[in-house]
């Protein structure tokens, strides 16, 4: 085994977004593509001496990428990688296992919930010892050193047999190749009141679980039938696919149908839930009731004590600014902090490590705890269960008390996919432009109150990040938020979060979009969408 240095030269556009560098996969394959931005990774946070955790969603090329980082993790002197069976964690499992083993930190191969194969996505993040997602100023550091890169290391060597559990060599490195379920499902079992569940499925409480053909599959079967006793088949699309089956693993209505039409039909189980590509994301449906992932945060946050892990009551809350307000009014009523970060897991890094916050969420299907410092759907999903586990309440049921109790803020998303860049770009120039002559405007019967570029203070290292979102808020409540994606491959996706709240009781149980209807009309007609892009209705309503 002997060590290559690799001439190479920059590459441009290795900027990773809100979550890691994702590209179409022929991007990734392509020549020195994939080793260029790991060896940026390793030349930033150093690998000599070092332990890191890999691992990725099983998406085409997971294998492949898998072994390529691993003769190059080698070459730059790392001292151990642990790596799930296959190259396969999810993202929390990769999370935990990193913080679990001490770690130097972790590289995840994932575009998450974008689509998978060799025409779809793929992509690459690091994170660090904490679990977390590198911060800015580190995914900064790696961009700019593939911008002034000249060679890569790689150990000349055979594939190590990722298949085979057990203490490998890779040279003089060690690769420790583990069951990516094992720690996991034991963490959850450490959270959650596992005999209470049981016992609920024993009573013949019925659920579908959706896995979407990707990561997830092997720890829904493995948690929920194998140690909860759901009955066999509870979870479908359960075997991880290179490409997903072809489907979008994105857990929300457009994309998980399959799993709405049959929550929404004559024999609905009691319970529906989904996770996305590699694991982060969790969508939640009642029999006949789909609930927003704003509400969801909420409700879970409201009950979390229900929980053996969380018992002692929670230190904070902290939920994305796009994300509905309906989790603030909980933090209030339990009198506790509740903070408002920019979209994207790495933000609350800092927060939860600071021991601020306990119990984070997003609009975008993402929430999670300080468990691990990542989302994580079946977490999600499980805290779900056990409360109504405790409660034995249907999920309708507890979500009409939670509005009755707290009021309820209607909330939509609204996607516009595959923009061109340029006009996506001049449509927020413009709005940006005009944020300053917003206030006091009468639009669709409401008055601006306020109209910024949302900037956030990081309250425990004092980081700053500007230009997070444009927001138009109301003076009856309502907001709405303009952003443009951070994670797209193609083009610019638009997102517009549309939110009004109704402090009940009367007018609680209206469907969202009727109940949004104006601040719907205000957003197109503010932003100007369809002139600028083209586009009069959305691609995807979440
Ligand atoms: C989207 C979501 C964001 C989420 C991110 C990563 O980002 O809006 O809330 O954290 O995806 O999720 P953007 O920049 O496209 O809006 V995942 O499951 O793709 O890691
Ligand atoms: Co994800």
């Amino acid at each position: 085994t002997q060590i290559t240095t690799v001439l190479t030269e920059a590459i441009a556009g290795q900027k990773p977004g809100t979550s890691g560098l994702r590209k179409k996969t022929p991007v990734f394959m392509g020549r020195h593509y994939l080793e260029n931005f790991v060896q940026s990774i390793f030349d930033v946070v150093g690998a000599a001496g070092k332990t890191f955790v890999l691992g990725g969603d099983g998406r085409y090329f997971n294998d492949r990428a898998a072994q390529v980082i691993l003769r190059m993790a080698a070459a730059n002197g790392a001292a151990r990688v642990i790596v799930g069976q296959e190259a396969i964690l999810s993202t929390p499992a990769a999370s935990h296992l990193i913080r679990l083993n001490k770690t130097d930190g972790g590289i995840i191969m994932s575009a998450s919930h974008n689509p998978g194969g060799p025409n779809e996505d793929f992509g690459v993040k690091f994170n660090m010892p904490n679990g977390g997602p590198a911060p800015e100023g580190v995914t900064e550091a790696m961009y700019r050193r593939t911008t002034e890169i000249t060679d890569y290391k790689v150990l000349e060597a055979q594939d190590v047999d990722l298949g085979r559990i057990g203490r490998h060599q890779l040279g003089a490195m060690v690769v420790d190749v583990v069951d990516p379920v094992a720690d996991y499902a034991a963490l959850m079992e450490s959270l959650f009141d596992f005999p209470a569940i049981r016992a609920m499925f024993a009573g013949g409480f019925r659920m579908r679980m959706d896995s979407m053909c990707a990561v997830t599959g092997p720890y829904a079967v493995e948690i929920l039938e194998n140690r909860l006793g759901a009955p066999k088949g509870t979870c479908v699309n359960a075997t991880p696919l290179p490409d997903f089956g072809g489907m979008h693993p994105d857990p929300n209505p457009t994309w998980a149908k399959a799993l709405m039409d049959e929550m929404f039909g004559p024999d609905a189980p009691d319970f529906g839930a989904a996770s996305d590509g590699d694991g982060d994301r969790n969508m939640v449906v009642g029999r006949g009731i789909y609930v927003s992932p704003s509400d969801s945060l909420a409700v879970l946050a409201a009950n979390a004590q229900l929980a053996p892990g969380y018992k002692a009551g929670l230190k904070g809350v902290a939920r994305s600014m796009p994300t509905s307000a309906a989790v603030d009014r909980v933090a209030e009523a339990l009198g506790i902090a509740s903070f408002e970060t920019p979209t994207g897991w790495k933000f609350f890094g800092n927060l939860l490590d600071a021991g601020r916050a306990t119990i984070c969420g997003e609009e975008s299907f993402g929430t999670g705890s300080d468990h691990v410092r990542e989302k994580d759907g079946l977490w999600a999903i499980l805290l779900w269960l056990n409360i109504l586990a405790v409660r034995r309440q249907s999920v309708a049921e507890i979500l009409r008390e939670h509005w009755a109790k707290y009021g309820r803020n209607y909330y939509s998303r609204h996607d516009f996919e595959a923009i061109e860049t340029a006009k996506a770009d001049a449509m927020m120039a413009a709005l940006r432009g005009a944020l300053a002559g917003l206030p006091g405007q009468q639009i669709e019967g409401m008055t601006v109150s306020t109209a910024d570029d949302f900037a956030y203070t990081d309250p425990v290292d004092g980081s700053v990040s500007r230009q997070q979102g444009v927001r138009v808020l109301f003076q009856d409540g309502s907001r709405i938020v303009y952003r443009l994606s951070g994670t797209g491959t193609e083009g610019a996706t638009l997102r517009v979060y549309l939110e009004r709240y109704a402090a009940g009781p009367d007018g609680l149980d209206l469907d969202a979009q009727a109940a949004l209807a104006p601040v719907i009309r205000a957003a197109h007609r503010i932003a100007d969408i369809a002139t600028h892009t083209g586009r009069s209705a959305p691609d995807v309503v979440t």
